[in-house]
């Protein structure tokens, strides 16, 4: 089993795209374990990109995502990290197909409606930045048996 941590950018919340996204991970089969919405404080924003610090786009980046709320998810599902991945589509606008998240709704390189851990590392990363423990479900445990 496997935890992904998942955010809909300021756009995608602008643009009214948080029910359709939910339903689309809902409809694969992920399970939601954790959610919220907020304005993002600039440190934890710092933060979150902090793999990117040195890029010349950084300052963009963390202006775009703390300019208005983001909602903020983690999922669950065998795979997750690279399911959701494949939902989301490419982050160059060229190369994300349609179906996916961004090749329905966006043609622009940064805002780019949806943000998804890349890796187990940054997953686990993540979600322990945007989350603390009792925020999360215990899906197994309160559900049953994971279907
Ligand atoms: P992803 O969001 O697909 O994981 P990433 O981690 O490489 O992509 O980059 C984080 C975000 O930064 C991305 O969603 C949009 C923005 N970004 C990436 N490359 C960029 C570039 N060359 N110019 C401007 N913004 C960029
Ligand atoms: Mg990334």
């Amino acid at each position: 089993m496997e935890r992904t941590f998942i955010m809909i950018k300021p756009d995608g919340v602008q643009r009214g795209l948080i029910g359709d996204i939910i339903s689309r991970f809902e409809n694969r089969g992920l399970k939601l374990v954790g959610a919220k919405f907020l304005q993002v404080p600039s440190q934890l924003a710092e933060d979150h990109y902090a793999e990117h610090r040195e890029r010349p786009f950084f300052g963009e980046l963390v202006t775009f995502i703390t300019s208005s709320p983001v909602f903020a998810m983690v999922w669950e599902a065998p795979n997750a990290i690279s399911i959701a991945r494949s939902m989301m589509g490419k982050t160059n606008p060229v190369d994300s197909l349609p179906g996916t998240i961004r090749g329905d709704y966006g043609i622009s390189l940064g805002m780019n409606i949806i943000h998804g851990s890349d890796s187990a590392e940054s997953a686990a990363r993540e979600i322990a930045m945007w989350f603390t423990q009792n925020e999360l479900t215990m899906y197994e445990q309160t559900i049953g048996k994971w279907i």
